[in-house]
């Protein structure tokens, strides 16, 4: 079947794939015959009931409590907002509109980064397209959604089975009036390495037309060469351009001085020189003490011109104390999620800080009970989604000590138990901070921090020491994410790599002190886009170039899926996660205006072969398909 013998490929496998791939193989990206919506969906449906959504641990489908959405009216027209403004005056319009506000703004991380750093980013377009509209016509006085960027261009493709450019057309639309805002990793894209520029220059270029106002660009190194490309690109569609200064150590603390007040002042200005609009900080661990918060600001409100954005999380439990400092130190825009996502590795809660500013002239401006009227569906849908929580329950001030950013703590606890480190968490955090200082202390926000998680699970998995790498290093096998870092190709840290660690490591393998991009060939779209359009057989668009560009392997494994399965985001999240239970209906609406309504009737025993028959009713007339049970 379609693609089907691709992944099993050997030189897929072994990750030397590229795009000629296809060329010389042709003989594996034949496509299956087309089937009908309909017996697409019960198979997909069947598949689940059978042998379950791959992540999920319990199988059997807990009864849920319908999300209620907040009532609006729907046919009046929206409340004006910030994309007007930004529309109207421009991006340094916007900006110099930002500096007259007396109250604090708000960018609103629900559809972004509060779900990528509480449910592993697995909320699904479906649960964000009922609630987007209600959310841009309650909070018309948002500053921003966090939307789109980070995890969710990955993960939607390769676990949602879902198209991340679909998601933001979906969005734009629900959100006429408020600014859309992503996260941008640079040179890195939305990705884990460096691409080449006309690539990073295309996505850029690809995601402004298609409604994407403010790129939070960061480097994860912090090394403004590599932002300087995106940053001009940004600008040269005409959106706003905030770049971030991604915040780690502590100012506080005299021992830590190699990231100090002066560092982060002069990182400011060099920013605003670049060609920032706004000048974003990018708190990834949730590091910034509030004392730290008030100094920080108070000092890089002196130092630039540009409007200041808040990014923090609330792993330690001080977030909203944090913000409170920075506020009071005159910052323009804070980072919050609606309550029921926020707290703990998430953003501060904006129900909270709204209470919290009461009596101030700085508490934002929004509607209480509209907050509260989203934060019933976002209580009632986050509970889809319990299989991926983290178990993290309760303020964990150890963050700051190890230094994990919000997004990675999961993660890497979840990568830790598969290589079978489950019982030792405890020192493969230990072993985190310790890489960070081995490493010379360095930022660590995707993707170099992922480079130290490897670095911490390799040598706790090898029961190493610190002496060890310097005693038999030259017999070490390190990972390839720690040896491409040491080459330069994620960039350079700041004050350089440690220099005899470094010869260890790569084993006279060089290193790079240039731009990666600059080395990277440019992706040849023209010649990519026939090459897809033989694979897939369909038209090509822009935004599937983009994004088999950026991840080859999952965008042609996310097709396949689609042809075999067709379009499973319109499906119900239980009904997606879990199937149907004996006896339930559901309908499905394929497409505006045609509706597909399913219930499972019965499911057979196991056959010699393994197959178990799937009865549906599709519309009223009885369908079966045939499953194969992997249990
Ligand atoms: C990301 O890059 O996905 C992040 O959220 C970094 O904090
Ligand atoms: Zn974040």
């Amino acid at each position: 079947a379609f693609l089907e013998n691709v992944v099993q490929h050997e030189e897929f496998l072994s990750g030397e794939y590229n795009t000629s791939f296809i060329d010389s193989t042709p003989e594996l990206f034949v496509f299956a015959k087309r089937k009908d919506r309909g017996t697409k969906m019960l198979t997909f449906i069947g598949e689940t009931i059978v042998n379950g959504y791959p992540d999920l641990e319990n199988k059997k489908k807990p009864v849920f409590d319908q999300p209620n959405i907040p009532k609006i009216k729907r046919s009046d027209p929206f409340p004006n907002g910030t994309k007007q403004i930004l529309d109207e005056r421009g991006p340094e319009g916007l900006a110099k509109w930002v500096k007259e506000q007396k109250e604090v703004l708000l960018t609103d991380t629900t559809f972004r980064d509060a779900h990528q750093s509480l449910l592993a980013t697995r909320v699904r377009t479906h649960d964000l397209k009922k609630i987007a509209e209600p959310t841009a016509r309650l909070l018309p006085n948002l500053f921003s959604s966090e939307m789109w960027g980070g995890a969710t261009f990955d993960v939607s493709m390769r676990f949602l089975h879902e198209d991340p450019w679909e998601r933001l057309f979906m969005l734009r639309e629900k959100m006429p009036n408020i600014l859309l805002q992503m996260l941008f990793r640079a040179s890195n894209a939305v990705g884990y390495k460096n691409y080449p520029d006309n690539l990073i220059k295309e996505f850029v270029e690809k995601a402004a037309e298609a409604g994407m106002d403010v790129f939070r660009i960061f480097d994860s190194l912090n090394w403004i060469e590599g932002m300087r490309l995106t940053i001009e690109e940004v600008r040269k569609q005409n959106k706003v351009a905030e770049a971030s200064i991604c915040y780690t150590g502590d100012i506080l603390d005299p021992s830590r001085d190699k990231y100090d007040l002066a560092y982060y002042k002069n990182m400011a200005k060099e920013l605003e020189n670049a060609g920032a609009h706004i000048l974003g900080i990018k708190d990834m661990a949730g590091l910034l003490k509030p004392e730290a918060a008030y100094q920080l600001i108070s000092e890089l409100k002196e130092t630039v011109d540009i409007p200041i954005h808040l990014h923090t999380h609330d792993t330690s439990g001080n977030g909203i104390l944090t913000y409170a400092r920075a506020i009071e130190a005159g910052v323009d825009i804070v980072d919050v999620a609606i309550s029921a996502m926020a707290g703990h590795t998430s953003q501060p809660s904006a129900n909270s800080l709204y209470y919290a500013l009461k009596g101030t002239e700085r508490q934002p401006k929004l509607d209480i009970r509209s907050l509260e009227a989203l934060n019933e569906y976002w209580e009632a849908t986050r509970k889809y989604y319990e299989g991926f929580e983290s178990g993290m329950n309760a303020p964990h001030t150890e963050v700051y000590e190890h230094e994990m950013p919000g997004g990675q703590y999961s993660n890497l606890q979840q990568q830790a138990k598969a290589v079978g480190l489950k019982g030792r968490w405890n020192e493969v955090k230990d072993m985190y901070r310790r890489v960070n200082d081995l490493f010379g202390d360095i930022v660590k926000v995707t993707p170099s921090s992922k480079v130290v998680g490897d670095m911490a699970l390799y040598m706790v998995q090898n029961d190493l020491t610190e002496d060890d790498l310097y005693e038999k290093g030259e017999n070490l096998d390190f990972p390839d994410s720690v040896v491409e870092f040491f080459q330069g190709y994620l960039g350079q840290p700041y004050q350089g790599f440690p220099k005899e660690l470094q010869k260890i490591i790569l084993k006279g393998k060089e290193a790079i002190t240039n731009r990666p991009g600059e080395n990277l060939p440019p992706v040849h779209f023209q010649e990519l886009k026939e090459e897809l359009y033989n694979t897939l057989d369909r038209q090509v668009t822009a935004h599937d170039l983009i994004s088999y560009a950026l991840y080859p392997k999952v965008f042609l494994e996310f097709e396949r899926f689609r042809e075999q399965f067709g379009d499973v985001s319109v499906l119900d999240t239980p009904t997606f996660f879990y199937g149907l239970r004996l006896g339930e209906e559901v309908e499905i609406e394929i497409e505006q205006g045609k509706t597909l309504i399913v219930k499972l009737v019965s499911v057979s025993k196991p056959q010699d072969n393994g197959n178990r028959i799937v009865y549906f009713e599709l519309n009223g007339q009885p369908r079966e398909v045939v499953i194969k049970d992997q249990n």
